[in-house]
């Protein structure tokens, strides 16, 4: 149900929008009030918070089909689920009452502010503050290319509680739309994934109740891990969909084309760059299901799976996209055909929620870690 229905919005919502919404830098707010309507944003909320329960197996399956109508869209809808993971991991039972079933309805979004200028790949870098006044934290710092800033009503954000503790002197905050001393900066001008936000988020002296820390104070960074952890796999899935969009479009325009008097699939040398493409993609589809069921059923034990399923099917969606170019030869690369986005589409991947070298980073720890001599 959950595919049938991602995959009715992207066919119906988003392929007759995406080239519009890649080409005006535009927030496809619409198409998300469709997927609200469509149940898709209570996938992964629990049932008493308004949503069906589900988890990184069932938000796998919906992205991977949004992506396959474009990862821009779909990446707006990833990072909503990304913000509000800290408050479903570690948030007190009166804050998931108050968040959830907003979050499971589609009437707010939600988005995840740790990135700044000099903490990317360094998540215990934060300098953004938070110093308790009374009744209220009071909140200074920048958060920088965050996903969904300015669209979402919600924002989990990442502060330093203790400066003398490090890693376990970050906290994680719940800052609102509208709080005072919380601003937006300018919309980024980016490569590709062009339909989703991306802003600076500002907070100059911005002062929110005492009540919105998630979960106990200094126990931000091991929260921020286990939503990487998380949600990594959900951009896997996203270039598992978009690979496979790349994909069909290759093999449809091999059929079609003809060269030396034959359609170029007949031919030996794009025939075997086309099976490259689909071997790579079921591999990484097949990685991606079983590092989402495992983290479903292994809640302990996750950063593995989820760091090598996210090298490994973005390393592919990079591949099989600028193959996928390749195939179409000088068409692919003009903007009236789709695969010169997708390309695009696919460098973000690499980089974004840790970069793929970051994920190796984690995985050779993990091995270290597991092997005893
Ligand atoms: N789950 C639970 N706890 C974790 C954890 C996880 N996945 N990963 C680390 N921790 C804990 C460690 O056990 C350690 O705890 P102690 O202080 O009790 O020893 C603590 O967190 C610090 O861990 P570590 O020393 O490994 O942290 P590092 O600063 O070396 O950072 C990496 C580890 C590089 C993996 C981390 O900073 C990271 O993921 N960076 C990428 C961030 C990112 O994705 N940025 C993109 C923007 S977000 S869209």
């Amino acid at each position: 149900m959950i595919v049938d229905t991602a995959r009715e919005i992207a066919d119906e919502k988003i392929l007759p929008r995406r080239a519009e919404l890649d080409e005006k830098n535009e927030f496809p707010t619409d198409i998300l009030q469709d997927m609200a309507r469509a149940d898709l944003f209570g996938i992964f909320v629990p049932e008493q918070y308004g949503g069906f329960g589900g988890g990184c197996f069932e938000i796998v399956l919906a992205l991977e089909q949004l992506a396959r109508g474009c990862v821009g869209v779909a990446t707006s809808y990833a990072a909503s689920a990304l913000g509000i993971f800290p408050v479903l991991i570690a948030g007190s039972e009166s804050m998931k009452e108050k968040y959830m079933p907003d979050i499971a309805a589609g009437r707010k979004w939600a988005a995840f502010g740790l990135t700044e200028a000099n903490a990317g790949s360094d998540a215990s870098g934060v300098q953004t503050t938070a110093v308790l006044d009374g009744d209220e934290w009071v909140l200074n710092g920048t958060k920088q290319w965050i996903t969904n800033g300015g669209e979402s009503q919600i924002y989990s954000i990442v502060a330093i509680t203790d400066p003398s503790k490090g890693a376990r002197g970050a906290s994680i905050f719940i800052v609102e739309d509208g709080d005072p001393g919380f601003s937006y900066g300018k919309k980024e001008n980016k490569m590709g994934i062009r339909a989703s936000a991306t802003r600076e988020l500002i907070m100059n002296d911005c002062r929110i109740p005492r009540d919105r820390l998630v979960g106990r104070q200094g126990t931000g960074f091991i929260t921020v891990m286990k939503t990487l952890d998380v949600s990594r796999p959900g951009i896997a899935s996203l270039g598992v969909g978009l690979a496979q969009a790349a994909l069909d479009e290759a093999v449809t325009y091999a059929k079609q084309r003809i060269q030396f008097g034959k359609p170029i699939i007949s031919f030996q040398a794009v025939q075997h760059m086309l099976a490259d493409m689909a071997i790579q993609l079921e591999a990484a589809r097949a990685l991606v299901y079983a590092a989402a069921r495992h983290i479903d059923n292994n809640p302990r034990n996750m950063s593995k799976a989820s760091s090598m399923c996210k090298v490994f099917a973005t390393d592919m969606a990079m591949k099989v996209t600028t193959d996928a170019v390749q195939v179409l030869g000088g068409y692919g690369y003009m903007k009236e055909y789709p695969v010169e986005k997708m390309m695009r589409d696919a460098k973000i991947l690499q980089i974004y929620e840790g970069t793929n070298q970051i994920q190796r980073n984690v995985v050779g720890q993990e091995l270290n870690r597991e092997y005893t001599i």
